[in-house]
């Protein structure tokens, strides 16, 4: 089972108020977001994580959801290739980041794009959304640095999600977290399922993080769902990155 030691984050904007997104939610109000920033902080640190935290960086909205700027996995680091404009700086300086913790650091090249939150890892094998973020051509590159280190991965074509884990999340011992459409892919066929309602989309972002699963607050019927699945869960007020679509892996490269 994967076991997370160290996680890296980056402080939240004040521009964060301009982020791209899809929620007709109103603007997210910046104080709130650092406030409930550093609540999430504090839990990955009280469940054990080292936390490298990145100073913020106001030319970039979006730059606080750091899931999209890496991959991280046990043995080497990716730097990826945002597919929105407004984010493609975000990885500048990255490789020396992950160069602090990493000995293989690889980066996804234009035009390949691909955004890791379309990338879900389960065990050995990472499945990897093509969505209006992340293209074959990005996805083909992230394959083959896969098999060079002996990991398998495979495509899922998406339509109307964000990123493949705003629809799905590996919650390990063979188990997904899943809403809408992704509840019947056939590609989830040999996992154990705990099904999302659909009020209550935004909680199948919710994420494994060593014993505990956190899930955002306000979501009763899927955290109930994941207890009863054994599972012991953690939940985070995740209001203003819902305003600009983030959900609770975004805010973290874990490994
Ligand atoms: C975006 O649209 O790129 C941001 N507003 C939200 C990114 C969410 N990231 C993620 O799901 N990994």
């Amino acid at each position: 089972m994967t076991r997370f030691r160290k996680a890296i984050l980056k402080s939240p904007c004040p521009s964060i108020v301009n982020g791209i997104t899809t929620a007709s939610l109103g603007k997210p109000v910046f104080e709130t977001a650092l406030a409930q920033h550093i609540k999430y902080r504090e839990l990955l640190s009280e469940l054990g994580l080292e936390i490298k935290l990145l100073e913020a960086d106001d030319r970039f909205p979006d730059s606080v959801f750091i899931e999209d700027a890496a991959l991280c996995t046990n043995q080497f680091a990716v730097v990826s290739s945002p597919g929105a404009e407004s984010r493609r700086g975000e990885t500048e300086g990255f490789s020396q980041i992950l160069g602090e913790f990493f000995g293989t650091v690889y980066e996804i090249n234009l035009p390949g794009t691909l955004e890791p939150g379309d990338v879900m890892m389960a065990g050995s094998h990472f499945f990897i959304g093509i969505s209006d973020r992340t293209n074959h051509n990005g996805a083909d590159q992230l394959l083959s640095i896969l098999k060079k280190h002996g990991f398998s991965g495979s495509k899922i074509e998406l339509k109307g999600l964000l990123h493949l884990k705003s629809g799905v999340s590996y919650l390990e011992q063979d188990t997904v977290v899943a809403a809408g459409k992704l509840e019947n892919h056939p590609a989830f066929a040999g996992f154990r399922k705990i099904i999302v309602p659909d009020n209550e989309s935004y909680a199948a972002n919710s994420l494994w993080m060593n014993d505990t699963v956190l899930v955002p607050e306000g979501f009763p019927v899927t955290q109930e769902r994941i207890e009863k699945a054994g599972y012991t869960t953690a939940t985070l007020n995740m209001s203003e990155f819902r305003k600009v679509d983030g959900g609770l892996s975004c805010l973290s490269l874990r490994f």
